[in-house]
């Protein structure tokens, strides 16, 4: 797994209307921008190749453009947004992912990419709010003839999967106590995020560096010991809108 290459779409000033379930007041516009630009330029100085799209006000979650989309090397499978309000939102992400891969599609179900942990051969896949069995049916038509194991993980709190698993590295995974026995993540050394700062476990792998949100400082400081270069950002306007640095970009 290495990345080259990251997808990104700017904050629309309709960002404010998008859909949230936690209570921490309206994100500034403005620092929604600043922490995006943030963002862009901590991708850009990894050595990844970013293509930043146009705002798209229509959609005001359309920035979080990871739900849209799950990128292999093989193809891109365009996903079917689980929440309404953001369906379209696919319609604008395909014609730029149709330059750099191969085009499949989930169609009937339902799937947020938020909810697609890719580990080298292995796909976690969150059964949410977000992504049903039909959806992740679908996905599995496509992925396992190329060689991809799937594996289906109920998710009953949090938004989607990587709002709670994800991949750091060296074979661990960052998740929270309720999934830290989970019989699918065995083959893992495991770091359970505290849940006081549970957020954070939305931490970013990007070619052996992490990317985690600032003001963290217990996870912070256990992911220093994991042994992985660790770079801080902000975060706060994302998170008043249910989003983290994952849900930020489609990285390939
Ligand atoms: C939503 O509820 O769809 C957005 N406000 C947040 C999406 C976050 N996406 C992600 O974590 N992959």
């Amino acid at each position: 797994m290495h990345f080259t290459n990251a997808i990104l779409r700017v904050p629309a000033h309709t960002c404010a209307s998008g859909l949230t379930t936690v209570s921490l007041g309206k994100p500034d516009f403005a620092r929604t921008r600043e922490q995006f630009t943030h963002y862009v330029n901590t991708l850009s100085d990894l050595n990844l190749t970013v293509t930043v799209l146009p705002a798209n006000p229509d959609f005001p979650d359309s920035h979080f453009v990871e739900d849209t989309a799950v990128v292999l090397p093989e193809l891109a499978i365009i996903t079917h947004p689980g929440a309404p309000s953001r369906e379209g939102e696919v319609a604008t992400i395909e014609p730029v992912l149709s330059r750099f891969k191969r085009i499949e599609r989930i169609r009937n179900g339902r799937m947020d990419g938020g909810d697609v942990l890719m580990v080298y051969k292995d796909f976690f896949v969150g059964l949410s709010a977000r992504t049903n069995a039909a959806g992740i049916d679908e996905f599995s038509e496509i992925v396992e003839p190329l060689g991809y194991r799937v594996h289906r993980i109920e998710v009953s709190a949090g938004l989607h999967l990587k709002s709670i698993v994800n991949y750091i590295g060296k074979n661990t995974l960052l998740l929270n106590a309720a999934f830290s026995k989970h019989r699918a993540f065995s083959g893992f050394d495991r770091i359970v995020v505290a849940s006081d700062e549970e957020y954070a476990g939305n931490t970013l792998w990007i070619n052996d560096t992490l990317i985690m949100p600032i003001a963290y400082p217990r996870l912070l400081e256990r992911l220093e010991k994991h042994g992985l270069p660790v770079i801080c950002v902000p975060t706060s306007e994302f998170k008043k809108m249910d989003g983290g640095l994952t849900c930020l970009s489609l990285r390939f």
